[in-house]
């Protein structure tokens, strides 16, 4: 039958297009429209009381639709899901062609051919959905408030309101904002994190929140993921020194090379940003420098040269200084304050 209807095609007047509207999903066998009263063919048109009938012309979108031959009721013949025939640019029609030809009799002289539109209209069947279940944001302690950094962009296979229109993360007490922008390139809106209050990674150094994609749907759906942002170290935090002062005192024939007091600093950042070392202050006289060591990843302190003669009764200030390894690095100073003694005798140099 329908191999006949080609052979016809020479002779089909063409009639204005015809255009309706349907949403997807629906099940197979639901009714579309009429083709015949939209299109005013009437088996009047036939005359001598002959039968119109409809048939619909093979093409790429023809599969989807089956016509009623004696009525011309158009009806879905596959369900039909949008988003995946209409996947690309989704501010575009999701437009179906199909023809319907309308022949009288048994294929005889009068044949009009109908262009008919299906325009299928989307629904909100998809939730948006992230390409992983977690991501990882590095962020400097030391990032502006205002800075961004891109985060992932969920999809969403409907189109226009029914896809991602915004984005959002719970809990909101954290110091990052979410700001959602339109790519004009991927048709999509994409999220940034936004730093909303000053980082400090020696109070809090992970955060770990929901990122939430929000289509505009009725009702709306949703997809989330787990955003972990982890704070990184910058070299903030100078040295510091179990005592602003060491008060102690020696011989004064005490021997060089022996420790005479192990000082200890701590440093509050991480890595080489916590790591010391130690050492005899500039700002201080070079004898100082010459007659005292200290170890330098240790933090002891010796002679390294006997005291002079008569040095006892006085009071030696030595300046130390336990410096990190940042770049640049930071620096705490303390004093140790040596009351130095009469020599005893029996000392073992
Ligand atoms: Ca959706
Ligand atoms: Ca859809
Ligand atoms: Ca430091
Ligand atoms: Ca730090």
């Amino acid at each position: 039958m329908f191999k006949n209807v080609c052979v016809m095609v020479g002779l089909i007047t063409v009639v204005k297009g015809i255009t309706f509207f349907l949403w997807e999903e629906m099940p197979m066998g639901t009714f579309i429209g009429n083709v015949a009263s939209q299109a005013n063919v009437t088996s009047e048109s036939c005359g001598n009381n002959k039968i119109i009938n409809f048939y619909i012309l093979q093409n790429n979108d023809s599969s989807f639709f089956s016509i009623d031959s004696q009525t011309g009721n158009l009806m879905i013949s596959k369900i039909i899901d949008r988003d995946v025939i209409c996947s690309g640019d989704p501010s575009l029609l999701c437009n179906l062609s199909l023809s319907v030809v309308a022949i009288c009799g048994d294929f005889e002289t009068f044949v009009r051919k109908i262009d008919v539109n299906v325009i299928v209209e989307d629904i909100n069947d998809n939730a948006p959905m992230f390409p992983n279940q977690s991501t990882v944001v590095r962020i400097s302690e030391a990032a502006a408030i205002g800075s961004r950094w891109l985060l992932p962009t969920a999809d969403d296979r409907d189109s226009n309101n029914n896809s991602v229109q915004w984005y959002d993360i719970v809990p909101s007490d954290v110091p990052f904002g979410v700001s959602t922008s339109f790519d004009l390139h991927s048709h999509r809106h994409v999220p940034s994190l936004v730093v909303t209050r000053p980082l400090d990674r020696e109070v809090l150094d992970l955060y770990s929140f929901s990122l939430i994609a929000i289509d505009s749907g009725i009702p709306s759906r949703t997809g989330s993921t787990t955003v972990n942002v982890v704070v990184e170290d910058i070299n903030d935090n100078t040295p510091v020194f179990e005592k602003r002062n060491y008060p102690i005192s020696i011989y004064e024939n005490y021997p060089s090379g022996q420790p005479i007091l192990n000082v200890m600093a701590f440093d509050i950042d991480i890595g080489t940003n916590a790591m010391i070392s130690y050492q005899l202050s500039d700002q201080q006289p070079q004898d100082i420098k010459d007659t005292f060591h200290i170890d330098s990843a240790r933090g002891i302190l010796q002679l390294a040269k006997t005291l002079n003669n008569g040095t006892s009764g006085s009071i030696i200030t030595v300046l130390v200084e336990a410096v990190d390894h940042g770049v640049p690095p930071l620096t705490g100073r303390t004093v140790i304050t040596i009351t130095v003694n009469e020599p005893i005798e029996n000392v073992v140099g």
